[in-house]
């Protein structure tokens, strides 16, 4: 099997059943899974909510155990939801800014020609987690410095590569956002935290702690999904150099192409919801207080809206994905992974000639009955340049 096949584990019972129930510690979750639905559900706030009472609970593995502080906007719901992303979105839209970019194409060029120059490149390690990482400083507009820190942290925030969630892992995040909110209040600057500090949300002032539960999120939501697609981008050119080629031809269909690898990969499988009240869900009972969750990574393979759904086609015309979520929650950090995506291609289609894999370790994500290829473990790889 080619190691950019990323196989879908779902097919089979999102066209005979539309959901399943699997277990999470106890705390059972319905997994919606065809598009149309998990549109539906997105959609649909008042019965399916994500800013229950339990904090972390939303999060399939639950992270109830690991977690005190609510992750904003992630766990509200409308209205209030909608106050605190008029306050984000501008902030998250300042990747399109033509310096931003030049600073980010300076972080990918210098990774990529990392790369061309060595005999071989750990990928995940090695190449995903710093570009992540050094990326981040961009979107807090910190120094660039702190980024050697945070790499030093893993490529998961919340436990070790492989291992159950880890509460003194999480901790570590805690106390450094405690830490950083303090100096932004002695010392206010143009970074996100002072942003933030400084802010009304619906006429008061932010507090440190909703500070924090956005900060978390920056720092959580987009570190194993930034660091996945970029890791398997590498791992697909690995098999496929003729779309570098094409994309080296054919610039102006970097941006289809950057789609349609988020819809292949779904860097984030899925996301729970907190029922509210006895439902329905593609026929299927759903209690008040139970969980279902939405499922992009199976919603992005529906071969009744996507034809050749286990391809990539890199110019695909329409792609209705959802591998940024669907609806009010969608992501607010895809103008900043879109960008990543989009230069790491453009950087790679210029410099390199083919990628050569030495060797590679799947990483499986774990859901019961479905086994689901998220990424890799490490992916050791040789650049040829140009
Ligand atoms: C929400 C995927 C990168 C921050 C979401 C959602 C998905 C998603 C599916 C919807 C969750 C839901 O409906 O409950 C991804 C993927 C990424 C990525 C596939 C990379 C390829 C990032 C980055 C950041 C980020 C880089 C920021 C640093 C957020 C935030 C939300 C979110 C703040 C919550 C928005 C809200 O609740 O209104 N993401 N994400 N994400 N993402 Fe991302
Ligand atoms: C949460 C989540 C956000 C969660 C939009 O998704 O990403 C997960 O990787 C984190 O573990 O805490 O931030």
């Amino acid at each position: 099997m080619k190691i950019s096949n990323f196989p879908d584990p779902f097919e089979q019972v999102r066209e005979s059943d539309g959901v399943s129930t699997i277990d999470d510690q106890n705390d059972p979750v319905t997994m919606v899974m065809g598009l149309k639905n998990v549109r539906k559900c997105a959609h649909n706030w008042k019965a399916f909510q994500s800013g229950g009472e339990e904090v972390g609970r939303i999060v399939v593995p639950s992270e109830v155990s690991i977690r005190d502080t609510r992750q904003i906007p992630f766990e509200v719901d409308p209205p209030e939801h909608g106050d605190f992303r008029k306050l984000l979105e501008p902030w998250f839209k300042r990747p399109l800014e033509a310096e931003y970019q030049q600073k980010l194409k300076a972080i990918i060029d210098e990774l990529v020609d990392e790369a061309v120059n060595s005999t071989s490149t750990e990928v995940v390690e090695g190449f995903a987690l710093k570009l992540q990482s050094r990326a981040l400083t961009l979107l807090l507009n910190t120094p660039y410095e702190n980024s050697n820190l945070w790499i030093e942290w893993g490529t998961h925030v919340f436990r070790t590569e492989g291992e159950a969630l880890d509460k003194d892992k999480a901790n570590i995040l805690y106390d450094y956002i405690d830490q950083q909110i303090d100096n932004a209040i002695a010392k206010p600057g143009d970074d996100l935290y002072s942003m933030l500090l400084n802010s009304e949300v619906n006429g008061k002032k932010m507090s440190k702690e909703e500070v924090k539960g956005v900060m978390i999120l920056t720092f959580a939501g987009g570190r194993d999904t930034v660091i996945n697609a970029v890791t398997n981008t590498i791992a697909y050119f690995s098999d496929h150099a003729d779309s570098l080629q094409r994309l080296r031809e054919e610039p102006e269909i970097t941006g289809k192409a950057v789609e349609e690898l988020v819809r292949y990969f779904s860097p984030l499988t899925h996301m729970g919801r907190v029922v509210t009240e006895d439902t329905q869900v593609c026929e299927h009972a759903a209690k008040a207080d139970s969980r279902i969750s939405l499922c992009w990574a199976s919603a992005n393979r529906d071969a009744n809206v996507f034809e050749k759904p286990n391809e990539v086609v890199l110019d695909r015309k329409l792609n209705p994905h959802v591998g940024f979520g669907f609806s009010h929650h969608n992501c607010l950090g895809a103008t900043h992974a879109r960008q990543i995506l989009s230069i790491l291609i453009t950087s790679l289609a210029e410099k390199v000639s083919a990628i050569n894999v030495i060797d590679s370790e799947e990483n499986i994500e774990d859901l019961e009955k479905f086994q689901r290829k998220v990424g890799f473990h490490s992916l050791n790889v040789s650049f040829n340049g140009q």
